[in-house]
C-alpha cells in the first residue's frame, strides 16, 4: 500500500505547514470507527490518552462526528464510564486505551462487564507494527490479555484489515449474550488515508428477539404445572430483556417466590410485586436453605450462580440433588453450568415466557392460590417489620443506611422521578435497605433503573455515573434526571478522580457516601470464615485478632467532601445524625436537579466504630436487629445457617461477603 504521508519525503514543522501538509487527504483508516459509531449512534468514546490514541481521539473534534471524547483520569473509569453508558442505551460503550497500562488498569471494570454482559468494544492502541518483537515501551501481548474477559480479543494484523475486525467486534458485541470485546490496533494503522467514498458499509444486528424450542417449552411447562411448590431465581437476562411483566404472570400462575440473583446487575424483579423476595443469600448455608423445602426450582436469566467466598464440599451442592432445575436464558453457557437441569429453553426470555405461561395457564400447578395468598400477607408483614426497624433506627445516635434509603424513596416518590431515576449501588454491606425501599416497582421504574455489577470488582458505581449521567434516557424508557450512586468509604477510595469527569463534563450526580470508616464487609467475612472453619477437620487457621487495624479506615480520618472539592466536585456536607439525613438528602437532590455540579453527601455510617464481630452481639446492632428481605425463605434459611454457625449466632440478613 502506498499512502500520501510516504511521499512526504520531508517533515515540516511549523504548523501552518502541518495544517496544508495533509491536505490531499481527508479520511484515514481511524474514520472507519466513526463510521461504525454513526451507524450506531453511538456519541461517547471515554478514555485516557497516550500519543498513539491521539490519531483516533482527533476525530471528536470534527462535530459532523457527533461524538465527544470524555476524558477520565484511570482507565478503570473510564470502561466503567462506559459500562453505564452502555446500560442505558443497550449499545456498546466504546474505549481508547493506551497500551500495556491502558488495558492493564481497566481490568478490574473489564471482568465487572464481562460478569455482568455489557456490550463494549475496548480499542486499545498498541506500538508501532513493525517495532513489536524489538519489545518497545508499553508493548506487550495485550490480546493475552484481555482475552480471558471478553468475547473476542484480536489484534489487527494489517491497515486493509480495520474495517473488517471493527464491524465483527461492534456486531459480536451486540450479539446475544451481549459482552466485552477487545481490539489492539497498532497505532500507525490507524493513521492511513483512505479514499472518501471508503466506509464500512454497517454494523449487523442479530435480533436477540428469538424464542425457544417448542417441544423445551412444552417440556419446561409440563414439570413446573406439576410442581408442589416451585421457585423462580431471577438474573440479570431478565432485567437485560426487559421482562417483569411476562415473569409477574408466570410468579402468579405458578404461585413462586421470586428470589433474585446476588449482586443482580440490575433490578430483575419489580419489589412492589409481594412475590419479590430479594436476592439469593451470600452463603452455602443461605442458598441452601431458600431452596431446602422447593421440589423444582425455574433458574432464568441466571447467570451468576455461585456468588460466595466460603465453600465445603463436605456442606453439601448449593442447589440440593433433590430439587428438579428447569432453565431458561438466551445463552448456553449460564443453562446448566453447574448442575444437571430436567429441561432447558434456549432462547430470548422476554419473547418466551408468554409462550410457556400460555401452557401453564390451563394447568396451573396445585396450591398456587394458597402459596400466592401467602406471600401477599407475608409481605405486609415485612413492610411492618422494616418500617419498625426504621423507627428504632430514627432514635439511634448513627445514621443506619435504611433511614437513607427511606428518605431517598419519600423523595423520588414525592417529585415523581420513578421513571426519572436511576440508582447506582456500591453501598457493599448495605444492600437490603436500599433495593427494599427504593422504588424499583412497576410504578414507572424499569430493571435498569438499578446499577450494580455482578464481577465484585470495587470501584465500578462512581465511574459508571458518569456513563449513566451523560445519557438522558435509557432504552428501557426511563430517564436519568436524578442519578444517585451510594458507595462505601473504602469503594469510593479507588476512583476518587471520578469527581474531576463529572465537574469537567458538568455532570449533576447525588454522590452517598455511606461512611462507616471501615472495610465493614470484611469484618463479617472474617467472621464468617471463622465461623465455616474455625474447627472444621484440615483448617486449622484461627485469626492473631479478630479486630484487625487493616480493615479500619480511620488513622488518618478522610474527609470526603474536601476530596471531592479538590477534583472539582464543589459542594456537600458531612451528616452525623440520623434527624439530618431527611434534609441534607433534600438539598442534594435539589442541587442536583438544579445545576450542572454534583454534591457529595457524607454519610457518618456507624460513626463509633462498631467493636471487631467476634461474637453476635458485636456485631452491627442494624444487621442482627434488620428483617430479611426475603419471608417466604426466612425459617429455612435460619435453620440451615444454624445448623452450621459454630457459637449458633450468625445472623441471617449479612451481606455477601466479598
Ligand atoms: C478491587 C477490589 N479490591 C478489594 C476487594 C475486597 N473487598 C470486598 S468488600 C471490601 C470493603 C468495602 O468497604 P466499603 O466500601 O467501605 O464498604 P463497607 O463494607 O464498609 O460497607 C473490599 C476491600 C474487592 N472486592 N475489589
Ligand atoms: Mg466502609
Amino acid at each position: 500500500m502506498k499512502t500520501p504521508q510516504m511521499d512526504q519525503a520531508v517533515r515540516q514543522t511549523s504548523d501552518d505547514v502541518i495544517e496544508h501538509a495533509f491536505d490531499q487527504a481527508t479520511r484515514w483508516t481511524r474514520d472507519y470507527v466513526f463510521d461504525i459509531l454513526k451507524d450506531l449512534g453511538i456519541h461517547y468514546i471515554f478514555g485516557v490518552p497516550g500519543t498513539n490514541e491521539i490519531p483516533i481521539i482527533d476525530g471528536t473534534s470534527y462535530p459532523e462526528n457527533e461524538v465527544r471524547y470524555i476524558e477520565c483520569l484511570h482507565e478503570n473509569i473510564a470502561i466503567g464510564a462506559a459500562m453505564g453508558s452502555a446500560r442505558m442505551t443497550g449499545k456498546p460503550g466504546v474505549l481508547v486505551v493506551h497500551v500495556t497500562p491502558g488495558i492493564a488498569h481497566s481490568i478490574g471494570n473489564l471482568f465487572n462487564a464481562y460478569r455482568s454482559q455489557v456490550p463494549l468494544v475496548i480499542l486499545c492502541c498498541q506500538q508501532q507494527n513493525e517495532l513489536i518483537t524489538q519489545e518497545p515501551l508499553l508493548a506487550s501481548n495485550l490480546v493475552d490479555l484481555a482475552r480471558q474477559y471478553t468475547k473476542w480479543a484480536h489484534e489487527v494484523r494489517t491497515p486493509e484489515e480495520i474495517p473488517l475486525v471493527l464491524q465483527r467486534a461492534f456486531k459480536e458485541a451486540m450479539a446475544p449474550p451481549n459482552g466485552p470485546v477487545f481490539v489492539s490496533i497498532p497505532w500507525d494503522f490507524t493513521m492511513v488515508a483512505i479514499e472518501d467514498d471508503d466506509k464500512v458499509k454497517g454494523v449487523t444486528r442479530i435480533s436477540p428477539h428469538f424464542t425457544g424450542d417448542n417441544d423445551a417449552i412444552r417440556q419446561a411447562a409440563a414439570i413446573l404445572s406439576a410442581a408442589k411448590n416451585p421457585v423462580i431465581v431471577a438474573g440479570d437476562a431478565v432485567g437485560y430483556a426487559d421482562a417483569w411483566a411476562e415473569l409477574q404472570e408466570l410468579a402468579e400462575l405458578l404461585g413462586a417466590p421470586v428470589v433474585l440473583q446476588s449482586f443482580s446487575s440490575l433490578a430483575n424483579f419489580p419489589n412492589n410485586d409481594y412475590h419479590w423476595q430479594g436476592e439469593l443469600p451470600g452463603s452455602q448455608a443461605g442458598v441452601q436453605g431458600v431452596f431446602k423445602d422447593h421440589d423444582v426450582a425455574f433458574l432464568i436469566g441466571f447467570g451468576a450462580q455461585a456468588q460466595l467466598a466460603v465453600y465445603k464440599y463436605s456442606d453439601g451442592p448449593l442447589f440440593p440433588p433433590e430439587l428438579t432445575q428447569v432453565y431458561l436464558t438466551n445463552n448456553t453457557w449460564d443453562i446448566a453450568k453447574n448442575y444437571y437441569g430436567e429441561a432447558a429453553i434456549f432462547g430470548d426470555i422476554k419473547a418466551t415466557l408468554p409462550i410457556l405461561n400460555d401452557y401453564i395457564k390451563p394447568a396451573p400447578p396445585e396450591g398456587a392460590a394458597a402459596r400466592n395468598e401467602k406471600m401477599r400477607l407475608l409481605a405486609v408483614k415485612r413492610a411492618v417489620d422494616w418500617d419498625a426497624y426504621l423507627l428504632e433506627a430514627m432514635e439511634q445516635e448513627d445514621i443506619w443506611s435504611v433511614v437513607i434509603a427511606k428518605a431517598l424513596k419519600e423523595e423520588i416518590e414525592e417529585r415523581e422521578l420513578v421513571d426519572d431515576f436511576v440508582y447506582v449501588h456500591e453501598a457493599v454491606s448495605d444492600g437490603a435497605p436500599f433495593q427494599y425501599y427504593l422504588p424499583f416497582s412497576t410504578n414507572g421504574a424499569k430493571p435498569v433503573s438499578y446499577y450494580c455489577v455482578a464481577g465484585g470488582s470495587l470501584g465500578w458505581s462512581m465511574p459508571a455515573s458518569l456513563g449513566i449521567k451523560l445519557e438522558n434516557a435509557s432504552s428501557q424508557g426511563t430517564g436519568t434526571k436524578l442519578v444517585i450512586n451510594a458507595v462505601g468509604d473504602g469503594s469510593s477510595l479507588f476512583y476518587p478522580q471520578t469527581y474531576w469527569t463529572a465537574a469537567h463534563e458538568q455532570l449533576p450526580i447525588l454522590y452517598i457516601i455511606t461512611n462507616n470508616q471501615e472495610y465493614h464487609t470484611l469484618q463479617l467475612g472474617l467472621e464468617q470464615v471463622v465461623g465455616a472453619y474455625g474447627s472444621a477437620p484440615g483448617y486449622g487457621w484461627k485469626p492473631k485478632t479478630m479486630d484487625p487495624p487493616y480493615l479500619r479506615l480511620e488513622r488518618p480520618k478522610l474527609d470526603f467532601v474536601s476530596l471531592a472539592k479538590a477534583f472539582g466536585g464543589e459542594n456537600g456536607e458531612v451528616v452525623e445524625t440520623p434527624g439530618a439525613v431527611k434534609g441534607a438528602i433534600k438539598r442534594g437532590i435539589d442541587h442536583v436537579l438544579n445545576n450542572t455540579t454534583s454534591y457529595i453527601l457524607d454519610m457518618r455510617i456507624a460513626g463509633n466504630t462498631p467493636t471487631a464481630p467476634s461474637t453476635s452481639d458485636a456485631i452491627t446492632a442494624y444487621y442482627s436487629k434488620q428483617p430479611v428481605l426475603d419471608y417466604f425463605h426466612q425459617d429455612t434459611v435460619k435453620a440451615k445457617l444454624l445448623s452450621v454457625a459454630t457459637n449458633r449466632h450468625i445472623p441471617s440478613n449479612i451481606p455477601s461477603i466479598f
